[in-house]
């Protein structure tokens, strides 16, 4: 009741009567008021005059469905969104949950006090400075397919934030770069049968108003944000649905040709790390190696002193970037 509310009050420039509300959603004015306080908690303006209702003034900066549903375009995805002011880690909630929701399911938290990167790693989630959320898909796919799910991810966010006009890169196989700082993460996880996807989930991590006093001192160096690289102020509701809207285009046009061609073009050519020279981390061994390329299928391509190798994107990390060995 409270969104169908908030849904009236968007949709006039001047003030709506309690009468007329209560005429549209067949409930009382003592109702509508209650629920007009409980709106003005959660951080909604909304002025209110005896004689002529309310009107909206201005929405809080949260990413509840009611403030990113006005922006989606999604055929499914974020068409249910679960949002919590703080969780431990939006992945980890969603894989508690993901064999039993629906799929396009989203898991939205302002704050992660656990949040989680790859391989045990931490990922830095301060209180309404970025985006931290979580998509549940259920593909029709084999668990050696999801991989390119992380490939679809990270070209739709690439494309996303293409609109800031920051110099944006792809650093294979989850991480999106500007000026050379991360600020985006993405970290797929799935529970699988041998040949079937039960259920996957792509965790997504954005730097967007984070300042610099946010990150620790390890951080400011390898780290940025949209705000700190364009010097302002973003609207995260936007772009959260923007990111939804892309991503879903993506992923269904992908579920259909089962082509990942495009989307590897788009990660090839916005490579962080193409012709560049990585140090590789094995759980074993360390060795630095110059990047030739991404194949077709994903896997990213070495040459270790002449020999070629190519390494799938669960086995390794990447550190240290050269420009010559
Ligand atoms: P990753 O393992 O590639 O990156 C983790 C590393 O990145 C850390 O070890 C640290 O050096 C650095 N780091 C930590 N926090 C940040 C940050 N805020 N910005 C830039 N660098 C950072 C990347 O893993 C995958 C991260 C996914 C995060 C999302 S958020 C929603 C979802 N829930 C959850 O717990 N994780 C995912």
């Amino acid at each position: 009741m409270k969104s169908k509310i908030l849904n009236i009050l968007r949709s006039s420039d001047t003030y709506v009567s309690g009468e007329e509300i209560s005429k549209l959603l067949g409930i009382s004015r003592a109702a509508i008021w209650k629920h007009i306080n409980q709106l003005k908690k959660e951080g909604y303006q909304i002025d209110s005059l005896t004689k002529n209702g309310y009107k909206l003034i201005s929405s809080p900066d949260i990413l509840s469905f009611d403030e990113i549903s006005p922006f989606l375009k999604t055929k499914f995805i974020g068409h249910d969104i679960l949002y919590f002011e703080s969780i431990d880690s939006t992945n980890t909630f969603a894989k508690s949950i993901s064999q039993n929701c629906k799929d396009g399911l989203v898991i939205i938290a302002e704050e992660q006090t656990k949040g989680r990167g790859r391989l045990g790693r931490t990922w830095v989630s301060p209180k309404r400075k970025g985006i931290w959320m979580s998509i549940i898909l259920h593909p029709n796919l084999p668990p050696t397919e999801a991989h390119k799910l992380t490939i679809i991810t990270a070209s739709s966010i690439y494309n996303t934030l293409c609109k800031f006009n920051v110099d944006i890169k792809i650093k294979w196989p989850n991480d999106i770069l500007i000026n050379g700082k991360k600020v985006c993460g993405i970290l797929t996880e799935m529970n699988a049968e041998l040949n079937h996807i039960n259920s996957l989930v792509i965790g997504i991590g954005i730097n967007v108003n984070t300042e610099v006093e946010d990150f620790n001192e390890e951080l400011t160096k390898i780290a940025t944000s949209l705000r700190i690289e364009t010097g302002k102020f973003i609207d995260r509701k936007k772009l959260t649905a923007e990111i939804l809207n892309n991503f879903e285009d993506f992923y269904i046009d992908y579920l259909s040709t089962k082509d990942i061609r495009p989307y590897l073009e788009i990660v090839r050519k916005n490579s962080a790390l193409i012709n560049k020279y990585v140090e590789i981390i094995k759980p074993n061994e360390k060795y630095i190696a110059k990047v030739v390329d991404i194949d077709d299928d994903g896997q990213l391509v070495i040459d270790n002193d002449g020999k070629i190798e190519k390494l799938l994107s669960g086995e390794v990390s990447l550190h240290n970037m050269y420009n010559g060995k």
